[in-house]
C-alpha cells in the first residue's frame, strides 16, 4: 500500500469538491490516502478546528510522510502549487491531473519536466489513468 498525499483546491474554490472525492474513494481501494478531508463538501473555514499554523504543519509532515503526490489541478490554487513545489525539493514523484480546457493551467507546472502531467477530457480517461498509475 502506497502513502499517497492528495491535493486539491480549498481556499481557491471548491468547484471540483466532489471530483475530489470521487478520486480519493478510487485512490483508497488500495492505498493509503493521508489527505482525505480534501474531498469533504463540509470542509469550510467555519468548521475547520485547526488553525492555519496547525494546518501547514500537519500537511508539511504528511508530505515529508507520502510515498507520492497526486494533484487535481483544475481549479488553481495557491496551497497546490506550493505542495507542488515542496514535493519536488524532496524528490517526491508528483502526478498533475488537469481538465483539457482552453485557460489551462500555469506555465510554472506544465511547464516542469519534473512533474508527470496528465491532461483529460472525461472522468473515464482519468479514471483510466490512475489505474495505470498502480
Ligand atoms: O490555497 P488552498 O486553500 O486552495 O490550498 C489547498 C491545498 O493546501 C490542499 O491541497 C491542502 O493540502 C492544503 N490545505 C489548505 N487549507 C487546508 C485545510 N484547511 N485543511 C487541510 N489542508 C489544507 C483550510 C481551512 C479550510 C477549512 C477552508
Amino acid at each position: 500500500m502506497k502513502k499517497i498525499y492528495f491535493a486539491g483546491s480549498i481556499r481557491g474554490g471548491r468547484d471540483d469538491a466532489s471530483l475530489y472525492a470521487e478520486i480519493i474513494d478510487y485512490l483508497k481501494k488500495d492505498n493509503i490516502v493521508l489527505t482525505e478531508h480534501i474531498g469533504l463538501a463540509s470542509l469550510k473555514d467555519s468548521g475547520e478546528k485547526l488553525n492555519d499554523v496547525e494546518i501547514y504543519e500537519r500537511d508539511i509532515a504528511w508530505l515529508e510522510e507520502s510515498d507520492l503526490v497526486i494533484a487535481e489541478c483544475s481549479t488553481p490554487s495557491l496551497g497546490v502549487g506550493y505542495e507542488l513545489a515542496y514535493a519536488q525539493k524532496i524528490n517526491k514523484p508528483v502526478y498533475v491531473l488537469y481538465k483539457n480546457n482552453p485557460k489551462g493551467i500555469s506555465a510554472m507546472i506544465t511547464g516542469n519536466k519534473y512533474y508527470k502531467l496528465y491532461s483529460y477530457n472525461t472522468k473515464e480517461e482519468l479514471f483510466a489513468y490512475l489505474s495505470s498509475l498502480f
